[in-house]
């Protein structure tokens, strides 16, 4: 029987979900769930359903969003998305997002593997922990998910068919399109930042190349569909415990630049660099967690080029860059040189995309907690105004940058100022 869209609640749950067969064989009879609503998102209701015989995540998006109210409707379909991202990041890199154990497309549910004891990595870095592994998960996820969903490796076939599938994420890429890459340079109805920014604000919108600079890189995330993004690739997006790495959240998927995740995900990196001077109780370690922070910056980046390399080398079955164009000249020398290309312009595109997201965290909608939880507002600013004088640079300086050591050269220069 089909029955409408309507909201779970811990009080419902165990009815409306108790005869799925996947929950009664992982969790248990619903008549021993425990359920408690834990989403702390800016989207969408999350659900730990623990039983007698185990435990299960049920994400439910909701017809608006979250975070602001009913006001502003989003589309329950980001839940067919975040699905069809989830089993294909699974295949393309097994293991590194939670299992997917049921999907209903009318309940915008997704029923998946409660991942314990893990934290939300942001969370984690807030706190000072550090994550062993952490840095070669990511880069391989990016490597593999990035490379493995793009025209280097699918049939056209079936990345035409992705191309077109993931081209219905249209609500979700409109918040992209305007939260990341316009609202920041205007003042956009939905915009806030901390008191004592307004000189460094005005500015920044003030400053036409940086505007450009900013359309640019929003033309290059509506048209250059290059691969599956996760699309929303924060550390608010991953969870970890000592030494475990997951990612989660790709309802934002759409196909897009290379470099699109691989510069949010920096950017979220170097921000809880930027932001460690602002959380004074941990000044006695601050200097060795920003440390860390960097060469985990250093590590995705190293990470990503190796295993993109050894992808390329190994598994370029796809309809560009084919080893049969090169034979004539020498099959290696020909790929090694059109994937130290393919590596420059990916890396060009990540340092844009990365100065781009460091800015919208702190001038628009959707800011971060490295940030707001500094308490003291003057802190607060003062960490603020180097990750936007860096994202600047980032942004305007993107094809100058020579590579990542001097990008977190950057952030150590930008920390002492
Ligand atoms: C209205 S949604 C705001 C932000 O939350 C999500 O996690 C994405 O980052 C989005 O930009
Ligand atoms: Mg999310």
């Amino acid at each position: 029987v089909a029955h409408d869209y309507s909201p779970l609640s811990p009080a419902t749950l165990p009815d409306r979900l108790g005869g799925l067969a996947v929950l009664g064989d992982r969790v248990g009879p619903a008549d021993s769930w425990q359920v408690r609503e834990v989403g702390d998102g800016n989207l969408n209701l999350v659900f730990i359903v623990t039983g007698s015989a185990g435990s299960a995540v049920v994400k439910q998006a909701l017809p608006y969003v979250r975070l602001v109210g009913e006001s502003w409707p989003l589309p329950l379909s980001r839940s067919f998305f975040e699905y069809n991202a989830l089993i294909r990041q699974e295949a393309r890199d097994p293991g590194s997002v939670p299992s997917v154990w049921h999907f209903d497309e009318v309940q915008a549910i997704v029923v998946m593997e409660y991942l314990t004891p893990h934290v939300i990595l942001r969370h984690a870095l807030v706190e000072g922990r550090r994550v062993e592994g952490l840095a070669e998960r990511l880069g391989q996820f990016c490597a593999r998910t990035l490379f493995r969903g793009s025209d280097l490796s699918m049939t056209a076939a079936a990345r035409k068919a992705d191309l077109a599938l993931f081209a219905g994420n249209v609500a979700l890429c409109d918040i992209t399109e305007n939260l990341v890459f316009s609202d920041p340079y205007f003042d956009a109805p939905m915009n806030r930042h901390t008191a004592g920014l307004d000189g460094i604000v005005a500015r920044l919108r003030a400053d036409l190349s940086l505007k450009v600079a900013a359309q640019h890189l929003k033309m290059a995330f509506t048209s250059r569909a290059e691969t599956m993004l996760h699309g929303d690739l924060h550390t608010g997006s991953i969870m970890v415990t000592d030494t475990e790495t997951k990612v989660i959240d790709p309802e934002f998927a759409t196909y897009g630049p290379i470099g699109f995740d691989v510069g949010m995900l920096i950017a979220n990196f170097l921000m809880a660099h930027l932001s460690q001077p602002g959380h004074e109780a941990r000044a006695g370690d601050r200097a060795g967690q920003q440390d860390w922070l960097l060469s985990v910056v250093e590590g995705i980046w190293e990470t990503f080029v190796a295993e993109f390399s050894h992808l390329w080398r190994t598994e370029r079955r796809g309809i560009l860059y084919q080893a049969s164009l090169y034979e004539d000249q020498g099959h290696a020398l020909g790929s090694e040189q059109a994937l130290s290309d393919v590596i420059g312009r990916i890396w060009v595109d990540t340092v844009g995309f990365c100065g781009v997201e460091m800015h919208r965290r702190i001038l628009g909608l959707a800011h971060n907690a490295d940030f707001e939880r500094i308490a003291d507002e003057g802190r607060r600013a003062a960490c603020e105004a180097r990750a936007l004088a860096m994202g600047r640079q980032l942004m305007v300086g993107a094809a100058s940058m020579p590579g990542i050591t001097a990008l977190t050269a950057m952030a150590r220069r930008m920390d002492k100022e």
